[in-house]
């Protein structure tokens, strides 16, 4: 089958299509996994349909199950093994060509952890990523359940987790009604900060497994939540408020869809939801950057005016937005170039730093940026922390 040669894990995706029944209960790695590694695969891997390629799955997790240095390489040549990055969003973008950045390194295998598994196959192919260097794995980060699925079928695949990146985001500017997420939350922030806030904090016991020289947790944050920038200026801005909004579930029933309690306005809810991720990756920092060792990181990788984040936007703005940000403003940056800086955040040795919001100035040479008083303020992002954690079930 098509599907299953475009991918190491083709199976569960085989099934979304045949039937929606199978999807909670199969294990896309479990059954494709079961040979090679444990064979504590039961009944619910039996209930998946296809078969996967088990020779393919094999080679893989024997490449990356192996301890960070391979220590049977000739003495004082020490080989690091492939690292894994699970990268949210990657079937188009900022997501893509950082996947493909790193895939054609040859030093990183990754989990694509994407809603449309055709998409992703498809972009994936069309990117030239090898296929040996990506796995596409279902999330749909509007729906808490699929979440918590998604990290079981990682957890079953034994591969372990070095990097994560949490780059998938909705943008929706020119909606007149909130649209929700499965659980009830407004969309932009339901998907862009609940839905990776509970990514994160879930795999945060994964990551603290790797035995790779640098675990990093990084956020995918922006310029245009930062209220210090002209960016951040235009209206509307960012501003959370008291949180009354998120307090009250954002579900513009018996409380707000915003997160400061006002009217919805979906640019603010997406700049908005920017802000809890920069607040989230400096709290993750504060928390655990001492007891773990993981980099928690942030960026603004530059404007990308040209991706799938402004599909919902009017054609008009889509067709004068990158001319614009070209040759007005000068922010524009290419998807192969943003990609490039989100591997560099992923993957440099000299970017290990924890806690940092990074920007890249006109050469291209990344610095450490200044958030906004709002997006840095300790305890907003403790607020927006303990705030989050009830909305997910984790408190
Ligand atoms: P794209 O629209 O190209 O990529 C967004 C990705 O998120 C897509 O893969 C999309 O999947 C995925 N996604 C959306 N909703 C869900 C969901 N419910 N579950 C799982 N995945 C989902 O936009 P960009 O590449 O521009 O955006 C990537 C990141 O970069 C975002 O965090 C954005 O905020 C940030 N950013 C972008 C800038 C820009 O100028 N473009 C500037 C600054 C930051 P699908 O393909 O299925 O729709
Ligand atoms: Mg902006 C240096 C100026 C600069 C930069 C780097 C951006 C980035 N923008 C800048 C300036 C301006 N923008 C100015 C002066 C205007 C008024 C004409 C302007 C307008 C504007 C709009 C209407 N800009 C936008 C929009 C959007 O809908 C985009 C947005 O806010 O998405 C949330 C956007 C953006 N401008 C950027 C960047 C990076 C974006 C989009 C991406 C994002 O934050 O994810």
């Amino acid at each position: 089958m098509a599907l299953q040669a475009a991918s190491l894990i083709p199976t569960s995706f085989s099934i979304l299509k045949e039937g929606k029944s199978c999807v909670k209960d199969c294990s896309l790695f479990g059954l494709s996994l079961s040979d090679t590694l444990k064979g504590d695969f039961t009944s619910s891997a039996l209930r998946c349909k296809f078969q996967p390629k088990i020779g393919a799955v094999r080679a893989e997790a024997a490449a990356t199950t192996s301890p960070a240095v391979n220590k049977s390489a000739p003495e004082g040549k020490k080989t690091l093994r492939k690292g894994t990055v699970v990268i949210t969003g990657a079937s188009s973008g900022l997501g893509l060509a950082t996947a493909k950045s790193l895939a054609e390194t040859g030093k990183w295998h990754v989990i694509m952890a994407c809603r449309d598994f055709l998409k992703t196959a498809r972009a994936a192919k069309a990117a030239g990523i090898a296929k040996e260097n990506y796995t596409i794995l279902h999330l749909d980060l509007s729906s808490l359940d699929s979440v918590r699925q998604f990290v079981d079928n990682f957890r079953r695949s034994e591969l372990p987790l070095d990097v994560l990146v949490c780059n998938a985001a909705v943008y929706l500017p020119t909606a007149k009604e909130p649209r929700f997420t499965a659980e009830g939350f407004e969309i932009s922030v339901g998907t862009n900060h609940l839905g990776h806030f509970l990514l994160a904090r879930l795999l945060l016991d994964d990551l603290n497994k790797s035995d790779y020289p640098s675990k990093r947790l990084i956020i995918v944050g922006s310029i245009t939540g930062n209220t210090n920038t002209l960016a951040g200026n235009v209206p509307p801005k960012a501003n959370l408020g008291d949180l009354r909004g998120l307090a009250g579930g954002l579900n513009g029933l018996n409380s707000s869809a915003m997160i400061d309690g006002g009217d919805f306005d979906g640019a603010k809810a997406y700049k908005d939801s920017k802000v809890c991720n920069m607040l989230t990756m400096q709290e993750f920092h504060r928390r655990y950057h001492e007891e773990t060792g993981i980099t928690f990181a942030s960026l603004y990788p530059g404007c990308i005016a040209t991706t799938g984040l402004f599909r919902e936007h009017i054609p008009l703005f889509r067709t004068l937005f990158p001319p614009f940000q070209k040759y007005i403003t000068k922010g524009y940056v290419s998807e192969d170039e943003a990609g490039k800086r989100l591997a560099q955040v992923v993957s440099e040795p000299s970017l290990t730093k924890s806690g940092v919001y990074w920007s890249w100035n006109k050469t291209s040479a990344s610095f450490e940026n200044q958030l906004s008083e709002e997006a840095s303020d300790p305890e907003k992002a403790r607020k927006v922390w303990e705030v989050s954690e009830k909305l997910v079930g984790l408190a």
